[in-house]
């Protein structure tokens, strides 16, 4: 399902609209797209408009003319629905600014006189020394606590923040997969605020919540298309240290599952319109499970035949 050929020709712009519009033109070309019986089918484009969460009373589907990458919801064939979310909308664990972490920890009730052995213990995790900060742990300290030692390096999956020692017994927390849901390791520090979910701008503590549902509902009218346009609603502070940008980056996770959320499965997607020889993009990271942040092999077999059985129609 190639790209018109003027996005490997010449630098576009890498506005939410060109992407869109590329992917859009794309996806209509492709056989399993045009033929609505071949089971192989991505998604059920001409369908789905309607069940997007953004649907509005006025009955305007202007908007639904491009596949958003804010993580809205679309509705797919049977059973599926499925999300695109650019990764720049979320808080990368590996390189946030950890001001954004603390607020997240916050928010999964953390006491304030803990913040920063949890700082420090991931950042020992990520750090190739094995010197320990303070609060901090590094191979002894895991060993003491039967644990596999840190890897001293970035994380590669949102999931492996489980294995920092002492993090795990946040995962009891009620708002624990929802804040792991949020992280990634695929963005960057610059935050799009035409993708930002709602918990990465609350990780801005200096925008209130009001605010920012107030941004998010004009936001699902229109993308913003000047920071003078989010300024008015969420304040100047937002504008200062460069920590926002407009546009999307280049890799999306995609997000397939059933209308129940029982089942999901993610991918990482890397768009590589560029490179030479390369395909269109490359898949940097699957997980059949995101809402487990550990399951057996078997385990992991056993979903995935059931999403197989169900016929949750993704690369056939
Ligand atoms: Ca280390």
């Amino acid at each position: 399902m190639p790209l018109d050929p003027a996005f490997y020709g010449y630098l576009v712009s890498c506005a939410t609209e060109a992407q869109a519009t590329g992917i859009k033109a794309a996806f209509s070309r492709a056989e399993s797209l045009i033929n609505i019986d071949d089971p192989s089918a991505l998604f059920d484009l001409w369908d789905s408009s309607a069940a997007s969460q953004n649907s509005n009373a006025t009955g305007d589907n202007r908007e639904y003319a491009s596949i958003r990458v804010d993580g809205s919801k679309y509705q797919g064939v049977g059973d599926a629905q499925f999300q695109i979310q650019d990764t720049t909308g979320l808080i990368d664990i590996n390189i946030a600014h950890r001001d954004v972490i603390r607020a997240q920890l916050r928010q999964l009730q953390v006491p304030e006189s803990e913040l920063q052995g949890y700082i420090n213990k991931l950042e020992d995790y990520i750090d190739e020394n094995d010197l320990h900060r303070l609060e901090g742990a590094e191979a002894p300290h895991y060993h003491q606590q039967e644990m596999l030692p840190p890897r001293n390096a970035n994380l590669r999956t949102p999931q492996e923040i489980n294995k920092i020692l002492g993090w795990k017994k946040l995962s009891k927390h009620v708002n624990w997969h929802a804040f792991v849901e949020n992280l990634t390791v695929h963005g960057e520090k610059t935050i799009n605020i035409n993708a930002a979910t709602r918990e990465t701008l609350l990780a801005n503590e200096k925008l209130s919540a009001e605010k920012i549902d107030e941004f998010m509902i004009r936001r699902d009218k229109k993308s913003i298309s000047r920071f003078g346009e989010a300024a008015a609603i969420l304040g100047n502070s937002l504008l200062i240290g460069g920590d926002y940008k407009l546009v999307p980056g280049k890799n999306f996770r995609i997000t397939i599952g059933s209308n129940d959320e029982k089942i999901k499965q993610q991918f990482l997607l890397k768009m590589t319109p560029l490179e030479n020889n390369a395909a269109p993009w490359e898949i940097l990271w699957y997980n059949p499970s995101p809402n487990k942040s550990e399951i057996t092999l078997q385990e992991q077999r056993e979903k995935i035949e059931h999403v197989r059985k169900t016929a949750i129609p993704f690369f056939g």
